[in-house]
């Protein structure tokens, strides 16, 4: 049996969270655990379908979707989070609404130079060339976690490695 859990993924946009957390849940599966995934690709499109990305914005964002994450733990989940979540009092106020233990913050540090360079969407161009505006680490915040359950160098470490170390984390949390 395993425990329910928030597994809170945070970083810039094409830093590999969704990648990982994909990695993630396919590995929680072949244990026999029940997940749930949120991400940008499922939530902003329906639930959130209403908001954009100014800060007001993605505060109500996060605050949504802590909140499922929260409904989705009570229902026994591992619950798989990956949102950009650029501020840390968000962050935190999804930490609060679980038990203590119950909540792992991975932090998918990519720089953003490295991202920047990436650019599988072509957004950061967008940004730069200012057709896109309130781009995170352009003309938007990104607050770096402070102590992350999980900090995952991404220029050191494959997603197969990454999720991994989530995994590892999970087992030393008791979640698993
Ligand atoms: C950041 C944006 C923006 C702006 C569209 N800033 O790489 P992606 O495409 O697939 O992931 C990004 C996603 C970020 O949505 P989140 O819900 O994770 O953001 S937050 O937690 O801050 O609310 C990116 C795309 O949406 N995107 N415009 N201006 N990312």
């Amino acid at each position: 049996g395993h425990r329910p859990c928030v597994v809170w993924f945070t970083g810039l946009s094409g830093a590999g969270k969704s990648s990982i957390a994909n990695l993630v849940e396919k590995r929680l599966h072949a244990l026999g655990v029940h997940t749930t995934l949120l991400d940008g690709d499922n939530v902003r499109h329906g639930l959130n379908k209403d908001l954009g990305f100014t800060e007001a914005d993605r505060v109500e964002n996060i605050r949504r979707v802590a909140e499922v994450s929260h409904l989705m733990v009570c229902a026994g989940l591992v619950v798989l989070v990956s949102f950009i979540s650029p501020f840390r009092s968000e962050r935190r106020m999804a930490r609060d609404l679980v038990e203590d233990g119950e909540f792992c913050e991975v932090f998918v540090d990519t720089p953003l130079e490295v991202a920047e360079q990436r650019d599988v969407k072509g957004l950061y161009g967008k940004a730069r060339r200012g057709e896109l505006s309130n781009f995170t680490g352009i003309d938007s915040p990104y607050e770096p976690p402070e102590a992350p359950e999980v900090h995952i160098d991404t220029t050191a470490t494959d997603p197969e490695q990454a999720a991994q170390q989530v995994v590892d984390a999970l087992r030393r949390m008791g979640i698993l």
